[in-house]
């Protein structure tokens, strides 16, 4: 399971966008928790919509990520003075497979921010420097482990003990110039080598500005993300056409928060692909790069075990052919127009195709 955590200072609207994602309902405010909520969100897709509309299934399943609302409080050391984040928090941190960071841009008397200003780019930076922090810390501590065992090693195991201190002292010079360890100059090999320690700058991290109600309407930079959380969490209330009418009036487009989650999914680097029938028309998620069988082992174990072949198709191509012929006749009519393919053992899943496996066990 692929798990996202959403962080940002106090009171930036994180358990707001939380609630919004995943209708859990929890207090937002002054209710400062300590401990993380855990919830699930349903990956939205435009793609799985088409499908079950043209399949109408018993069930329509989305893809879903796990998500983890952290407490704001623990990141007041950069932005207050305060201290840095607790051992717990970054354990919790380090559990995550990428961060979404909401940062506050709307203004509120009633909800001061803990630096007591607006000034959303400087939040940016300072979560920059409080994760850029920790991976520091966590290199210092490497570094002086290693210099105390080393004091007394074999010549063989210092060959070993010098290239990793040699690393770590390139990460931290590049982490100093203000660099974070996604974009730093490493091989395959020293990603890998690296991995084990969960650096916080190394995952994957998305920004989403949260906007106040009266800010929607206005154009986003491109490639971020802007959303009103409180807006999102009350629409989940409303009916569609309540939401729709609601929306219109406060200039906001529908579909900021699928957008958000759109981007996470490719953010993760996972793909989609797709299962289809009468009974259920479901999405599923793999990391880039897996193969069928894989894909099929995320349906069902046995499917792995028992795999044969897989019959793939674009979800579009399938989609056409379905609107011609009914989506009884779909997986037939695009055999007929060579859209699809039988693919073995080493076929890499794309993203959008639809599967169908089959299997013996
Ligand atoms: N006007 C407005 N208020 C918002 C928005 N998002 C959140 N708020 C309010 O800001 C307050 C704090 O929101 P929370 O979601 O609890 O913030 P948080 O980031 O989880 O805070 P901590 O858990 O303390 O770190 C609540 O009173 C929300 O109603 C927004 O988009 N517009
Ligand atoms: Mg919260």
């Amino acid at each position: 399971m692929t798990a996202i955590g959403l962080v940002g200072f106090e009171r930036s609207g994180k358990t707001t966008l939380f609630n919004a994602l995943t209708g859990a309902g929890r207090p937002t405010g002054f209710s400062a928790h300590l401990d993380p909520h855990e919830g699930v969100v349903a990956a939205a897709d435009a793609r799985l919509v088409q499908l079950s509309a043209l399949y109408e299934p018993r069930k329509t399943t989305p893809a879903v990520l796990d998500v983890v609302d952290l407490p704001g409080a623990g990141f007041s050391g950069v932005l207050g003075g305060g201290e840095p984040p607790s051992t717990a928090l970054l354990n919790q941190l380090s559990l995550l497979d990428a961060l979404v960071h909401v940062v506050r841009v709307f203004d509120n008397d009633a909800v001061p921010h803990p630096a007591e200003r607006i000034d959303p780019l400087a939040d940016v930076e300072a979560m920059q420097l409080e994760l850029t922090f920790a991976d520091l810390s966590l290199i210092e501590k490497r570094l002086e482990r290693i210099a105390d065992e080393t004091k007394s090693i074999k010549a063989a195991d210092r060959v070993a003990a010098d290239r990793e201190v040699d690393l770590l002292r390139r990460l931290q010079s590049h982490l100093g110039d203000g660099g974070t360890l996604r974009d730093a100059a490493l091989t395959e090999a020293e990603r890998l080598d690296i991995r084990h320690y969960r650096f916080l700058t190394e995952r994957p991290m998305l920004t989403i500005f949260n906007v106040g109600e009266d800010q929607l309407g206005q154009p986003a930079a491109d490639g971020q993300i802007t959303l009103s959380a409180k807006l999102e969490e009350d629409l989940r209330e409303f009916d569609a056409e309540e939401a729709a009418a609601y929306r219109a009036e406060l200039n906001s487009g529908a579909g900021a928060v699928e957008t958000a989650i759109q981007a996470t999914v490719n953010l993760l680097g996972l793909r989609t692909f797709f299962t289809v029938g009468p009974d259920e028309v479901r999405a599923w998620t793999i990391r880039a790069g897996d193969t069928a069988p894989q894909a099929a082992g995320r349906i069902h174990t046995d499917l792995e075990r028992g795999f044969i072949r897989a019959e793939v198709v674009r979800w579009d191509d399938l989609l056409e052919c379905g609107r011609d012929v009914g989506a009884s006749g779909a997986e037939a009519e695009a055999k007929k127009r060579a859209q699809s393919r039988t693919e073995g053992k080493d076929y890499e899943v794309q993203d959008g195709d639809v599967l169908h496996i089959l299997f013996n066990v």
